[in-house]
Order: C-alpha cells, then structure tokens, then sequence
C-alpha cells in the first residue's frame, strides 16, 4: 500500500475526457503539460520495444503533434491506471475503459500509462528533463 506515481500521456489523438477518468478515481494530478516530445526522447522513453517490427509507427504516432504528459499520485495508482486504460489492443476493452471507449486501433489506443512504480519515476522524470520553454527562458 505504497504512495506510488504513474506517468500517463495522452497520445496526440487522445481527447480530455481521459483527464476525468483519472480525477474520478481519486488520484491526485501532480503535474500535466503539453509537450511535442522529440523523436529521440520518445525512442528513449519506449526503449524497451525498440526491436518490435512496429517500433518505427509508434514513434512516428507518439512524435506526431503535442501529447499530454501527466503525473498522477496515489496508493496503487500505477494498477489501477492500467485498468482504467485497458488492453493494448482498444477493440478488446469493455465499456467504461478508456481504450475501449475512445479508441479503436492498436497503433492509435489513445494513452499511455507506466507498467510499474519503477517505471512510472523515470517516466516522469525522463519527460520532465527537457521543459519545452527552455530554448525560451535560456539566451
Ligand atoms: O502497454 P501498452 O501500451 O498497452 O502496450 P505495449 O505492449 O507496451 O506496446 C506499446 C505500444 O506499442 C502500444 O500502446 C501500441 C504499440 N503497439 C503496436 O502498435 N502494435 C503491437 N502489436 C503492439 C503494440
Ligand atoms: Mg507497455
């Protein structure tokens, strides 16, 4: 019964109906951003399927236009995010599951959402790295 974070990321088709579903549950949302993440920083952050035949699509769906970067706190938040957003493949969620609900392709399933604890700290961390006012705030 750890205090845990999960990163989730509205992917850049994702809908603000999917923030809800979060805050519905209680979690409380630590920080959120709008962030056209760069190719390298999205190949690092899912540097574990970089072999995958479909690593090349996902990279290009998730580089696409701007996603939601989130941090949302709570006991057991990482399992009960992964539930809240369903299977990998949206057509296999039941009603009331984001992927189910807001999405109908594999290659376009709408969210991201942490694995594990681990995962969830160097997510959030990865995408908190290069803040996009940066290149703004710096002469
Ligand atoms: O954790 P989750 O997003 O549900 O699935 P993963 O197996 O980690 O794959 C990450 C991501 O890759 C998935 O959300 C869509 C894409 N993908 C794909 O396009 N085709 C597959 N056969 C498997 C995954
Ligand atoms: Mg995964």
């Amino acid at each position: 019964n750890e205090v845990e974070e999960s990163y989730i990321m509205i992917k850049p088709d994702g809908v603000g109906e999917i923030i809800s579903r979060f805050e519905n549950n209680g979690f409380k949302l630590k920080g959120l951003k709008l962030f056209h993440c760069p190719k390298q920083l999205a190949e690092e952050h899912y540097k574990d399927l970089s072999s995958k035949p479909f690593f090349p699509k996902l990279i290009t769906y998730i580089t696409l236009g701007p996603v939601v970067c989130m941090a949302w706190e709570g006991v057991g938040v990482v399992a009960s995010a992964h539930k809240l957003i369903g299977a990998t493949n949206p057509l296999q969620g039941e009603p009331g599951i984001i992927r189910g609900d807001l999405a109908v392709q594999t290659g376009r399933n709408a969210v991201y959402g942490s694995d594990n604890p681990e995962n969830g700290k160097r997510e959030i961390e990865l995408t908190e790295w290069t803040p996009v006012q940066t290149p703004w705030l710096v002469e």
